[in-house]
């Protein structure tokens, strides 16, 4: 038995599935997770020795890849000054501030310490600023855990929400619907219809949590004129996206402004941050200034905005996004080619360094398409890929990711790997 074996024995005893998120326990893709020992620039090494080149980045956060130096050094001199003080610091307002020089929609923003507050506070925001209830988010977009995201297409396409997990009561999951990305019709009917209803719309501006789907020319632009038209908000879920697909994140490569922006990933660096902004005016409503209370303990603590601050600053040395942008490009085209050589039928997509990936026909507009996708076929593919030394994301799901740390090299010996992985999963 593995070090990983056993340590997973060990933690299903003690921590649901063994894993402290889900994804991480291997289920879409079978096998036994592997426990990491240590990570350094685009490798994780496991409890076994085995390394692997990793195509994950701690789901996005980790744009430098692991351990980059710059990130590590303001790190360890936040901890060495008290890592947190329930008060005030300098590091939080040069965050904001960068932060807003970056994505110059976001006027005003609070740290949280997740994803899942961002985007629990900023439709919380929404509902009191419209003074509305309903939201609108869409089908195979995920953000967050909190009780109204957990909600699945009622029957029908453009209905009420059910609960798509045990505790979310009814009546919440009512006030969320759902409906197809890229769907624009389903969009303007349900504005025809409970306009005067929404607070807020909330969309993952390139989906990531479905794989990769990339919004079709003008879904967004009518987004935005469906809102202002019915007086809802648009709020941009960008803490995938924010950053990564470009330096100013989706809403620079979709100039399209959002009221509200939520983020995470990136702007922590890879410690737990999360935040929500746009407006001045809506994000006046926040406490302690305005009546709409959210607050946290650790939220813009010393050590998370030291290595968020250490991250956006590398990512802003000239050509950062083009070289990284190119690289991705080079990987995907090299899945490609290497299905196709086996061939598989396969889409492959990319936004700056957000990738994906499915075997299906193309193209693959929203969440339903891309579960006609072969998982069985990923599931094989994912485990090949493993044993040859590649970590892709879990799932055939999930979006993939390439950091500053990966070299042409990398990227070389990976195609290389992925070619041969995919044909032993073809063979079996
Ligand atoms: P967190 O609460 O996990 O920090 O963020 C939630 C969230 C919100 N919005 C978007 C667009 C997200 O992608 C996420 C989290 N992404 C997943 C990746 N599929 C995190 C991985 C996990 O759940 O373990």
């Amino acid at each position: 038995m593995s070090r990983s074996q056993e340590l997973f024995e060990r933690a299903k005893a003690v921590l649901p599935g063994g894993v402290n998120s889900p994804v991480r326990a291997f289920r879409a893709v079978g096998g036994t997770p592997f426990f990491v020992a240590r990570a350094a620039g685009a490798r994780l090494t496991d409890v076994d020795g085995r390394t692997y080149l990793d195509y994950v980045c701690s789901w996005g956060a980790l744009i430098l890849g692991h351990a980059h130096p710059a990130v590590l050094d303001a790190v360890r001199a936040a901890a060495a000054a008290g890592w947190t003080y329930g008060a005030p610091c300098e590091a939080e307002v040069e965050l904001a501030e960068r932060v807003r020089r970056r994505m110059p929609a976001v006027e005003m923003v609070r740290f949280v310490n997740s994803g899942t507050e961002a985007t629990m506070a900023a439709v919380r925001v929404a509902r009191a600023a419209t003074k509305r209830n309903v939201l609108l988010k869409f089908a195979g977009c995920y953000h967050g855990h909190a009780d109204s995201f957990l909600v699945k297409a009622g029957s029908g396409v453009a209905t009420l929400g059910l609960p798509d997990s045990p505790g979310v009561p009814g009546a919440l999951a009512e006030l969320t619907v759902t409906v197809p990305f890229n769907d624009a019709g389903a969009v303007q009917d349900l504005f025809r219809r409970r306009g005067d209803e929404l607070a807020a719309v909330i969309v993952e501006p390139y989906v990531g949590n479905a794989g990769f789907i990339a919004p079709e020319a003008g879904f967004h632009d009518t987004l935005r004129a469906l809102c202002d038209r019915h007086g809802a908000l648009l709020i941009f879920d960008e803490v995938m996206t924010g950053f990564r697909v470009a330096a100013g994140g989706a809403q620079e490569r979709l100039r399209v402004r959002a009221d509200l922006t939520t983020l995470g990933k990136i702007i922590g660096g890879g410690m737990p941050v999360g935040a929500y902004g746009g407006r001045a005016d809506l994000m006046r409503l926040v406490a302690p200034e305005g009546p709409v209370y959210q607050a946290g303990t650790l939220a813009g603590n010393p050590v998370a905005m030291a290595a968020g601050l250490a991250t956006l600053r590398e990512t802003e040395r000239p050509g950062f996004y083009e070289a990284l942008e190119r690289r991705t490009a080079r990987l995907v085209a090299g899945i490609g080619d290497a299905a196709r050589r086996h061939g598989v039928t396969v889409t492959t997509g990319h936004a700056g360094s957000m990738w994906g990936m499915y075997f299906a026909p193309g193209p693959v507009r929203n969440f339903a398409e891309a579960k006609a996708a072969d998982t069985a076929l990923f599931a094989r593919w994912h485990r090949a890929a493993l044993a040859r030394g590649v970590f892709l994301a879990p799932s055939a799901f999930e979006a993939g990711f390439v950091s500053s740390a990966h070299t042409d090299a990398d990227i070389d010996s990976t195609i290389t790997q992925l070619d041969a992985a995919l044909g032993e999963a073809r063979a079996r």
